[in-house]
């Protein structure tokens, strides 16, 4: 495959949902692969324990090291020698955060491993411990709080996958979208298909004009409006805080 993933989680359903859609073809075409983990299969204790309650205080517990030590020494035993090992992928909202430019570099690694934590998180010795023998990113979707990694690295894996060659048929489609450098990172302009007339709207003229400089203009002055009225921190303005 041209990407390994693998993910590691006390919920390795979450990941099911991969096997549909764009992905799910690229999965049967063995353009990528997939491998999920259960955290609880490197526990030990009749309570398959993979928390416990923090040190030095505090509500809520943490992951413990040893269930995610023995589990990314797992993976690093699925690395045949001399072969490249995979970026591994923390996801936790005080990671860095994940952007499409941060989509593009991880796309072209051949293996990805995504550790996804609960509760108030995993054990900080375990990303020391990993630097070791991983390049490791600490990635964050975005500035709200998910109960957990899962859907953070479902998010992060489509906007991933989708950027492997092969995966979208007709790669044109990849040029236009927003954030796209190709779009100098704004959003997309609007669009519009038939009818021309719609419930008494009708789609701006300029696009049924076939002067291709004109639509050029008009979507780049679209984008521009948008992303200064929605994002103007992609303009190098300050954000708002909000
Ligand atoms: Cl990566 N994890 C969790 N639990 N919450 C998040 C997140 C990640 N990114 C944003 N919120």
């Amino acid at each position: 495959p041209a990407l390994r993933l693998d993910t590691i989680s006390i919920f390795p359903q979450y990941f099911d949902v991969l096997r549909l859609s764009l992905i799910g073809k690229a999965l049967a075409a063995g353009l990528i692969e997939l491998h999920t983990h259960d955290l609880r299969e490197f526990t030990h204790d009749r309570h398959r324990t993979v928390d416990d309650t923090p040190y030095g205080g505090g509500a809520g517990m943490v992951m413990k090291p040893e269930p995610w030590g023995e589990a990314l020494d797992a993976l690093l035993g699925s690395c045949p020698p001399g072969t490249e090992r995979p970026v591994l992928v923390f996801t936790t909202p005080s990671g860095e955060p994940f952007t499409q430019r941060v989509a593009g570099q991880l796309a072209s690694a051949p293996r990805l491993a995504f550790a996804c934590g609960r509760y108030e998180g995993i054990d900080k010795r375990v990303m020391v411990w990993a630097r070791e023998y991983f390049e490791v990113r600490e990635l964050s979707l975005g500035d709200y709080v998910l109960n957990g990694g899962e859907v953070a690295a479902l998010a992060m894996i489509e906007a991933i996958v989708r950027l492997v060659p092969g995966v979208i048929g007709n790669p044109e489609s990849l040029v236009e979208e927003s954030y796209s450098p190709h779009t100098e990172g704004m959003l997309e302009y609007p669009v519009y298909t038939k009818p021309a007339r719609w419930r008494g709207l009708d789609v701006p003229p300029v696009l049924l004009s076939g002067d291709h400089g004109a639509v050029d203009d008009w979507r780049a002055a679209r984008s521009l409006e948008t992303t200064r009225a929605r994002r103007p921190d992609l303009l190098g303005q300050p954000p708002s805080r909000s």
